[in-house]
């Protein structure tokens, strides 16, 4: 895939630079946005949300090259590269400063910094508890999960209340979906998962059975995108096979990412809208199981 969107020349007046003059009076910076990111459902749907609006990424260089004095370039692409991978979609960039006025103290024509910078997978946990304080438990996940050294969690959907899905009886489950980036690799991830859990008191005894917390790591990479990663491992599943059948995740899933797509199948056409896998499944929520459940705790 090497769709890319590509703003050229976008100038503004900075004050970036190691001399007190650069500092004090100001000169003009041009900067050039190289994003790669797959265009194909923006394409066939004509539909703005579906892409990366380069008006505002636009506005945000000039507000960087406008804003707080940096003494170099190579600092001021880097927080333009920064604010372009918050951009969901964007999956590579490459980010062109140049400075034509520089005090190079011989003729020139431009000097320019160019540096390229990855977005890191998009990943999809869900969370689940039956057992003892249900609230206070996800809320204590969802604090140990921002604080998982390379994951960076960009959205948090409402806590869910859901009847038990297969299993032993058992009482009513709280879940909850939590979208990130993850830079660490899914083994990794999976660890981590696996240590909160057992911080919360998890034990394995009964499969699919009552427990303080689950962490299930539903989805690695966006599907098509680059860095999609799809196994049968019996260690780790992705994406995970039981997602595509239950409202408990998908519900929750939709709410923090109305946007979000899911592979069900191998293949470009095997992916799917999840709000419309979920309507094929339960269009009714409630009758699905899945009802609107407490706050999140201290957030
Ligand atoms: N594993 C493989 N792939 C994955 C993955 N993508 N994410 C392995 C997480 N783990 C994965 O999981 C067993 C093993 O699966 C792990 O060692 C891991 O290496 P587990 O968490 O120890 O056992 P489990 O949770 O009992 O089994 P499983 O298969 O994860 O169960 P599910 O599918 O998570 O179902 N009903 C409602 N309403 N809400 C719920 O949250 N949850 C379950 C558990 C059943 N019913 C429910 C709910
Ligand atoms: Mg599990």
């Amino acid at each position: 895939m090497a769709d890319r969107i590509v703003l050229q020349g976008v100038s503004g007046r900075g004050t970036h630079g190691v001399l007190d003059f650069e500092k004090r009076d100001g000169q003009t910076f041009v900067v050039d946005v190289t994003m790669t990111c797959d265009l194909e459902r923006a394409g066939r749907t004509d539909d703005l949300a579906a892409t990366v609006n380069y008006a505002e990424v636009a506005a945000d260089v000039v507000a960087r090259i406008a804003g707080p004095s940096f003494d170099l370039i190579e600092r001021l692409a880097e927080v333009i590269a920064d604010d372009v991978l918050r951009h969901d979609l964007v999956e590579l960039v490459e980010v062109v400063v140049h400075k034509p006025e520089a005090p190079v103290g011989q003729p020139f024509t431009d000097v320019q910094v160019r540096i390229e910078r990855a977005n890191a997978a998009a990943v999809v946990v869900a969370l689940g508890s039956n057992l003892g304080d249900r609230g206070e438990t996800l809320a204590s996940a969802l604090a140990a999960l921002r604080d998982v050294p390379g994951l960076t969690v960009t959205g948090v959907s409402s806590i869910v209340e859901t009847d038990p899905v297969g299993g032993p009886e058992q009482p009513p489950y709280l879940n909850a979906v939590v979208v990130g980036r993850s830079a660490a690799a899914p083994d990794v991830l999976l660890e981590e998962l696996h240590r909160i859990e057992a911080a919360h008191g998890r034990t394995r005894e009964i499969h699919w059975g009552a427990r303080t917390l689950d962490l299930d790591l539903i989805q690695f990479g966006a599907p098509g995108g680059a860095r999609e990663v799809v196994s049968d491992d019996p260690r780790l599943t992705l994406p995970h096979p039981r997602a595509v059948e239950r409202a408990f995740v998908l519900g929750p899933w939709k709410d923090v990412d109305p946007r979000a797509t899911l592979r069900v199948a191998p293949g470009d056409g095997g992916i799917r809208p999840v709000s419309e896998v979920l309507d094929a499944i339960s269009p009714d929520l409630d009758a699905a199981g899945v009802r609107p459940g407490p706050r999140w705790e201290h957030q």
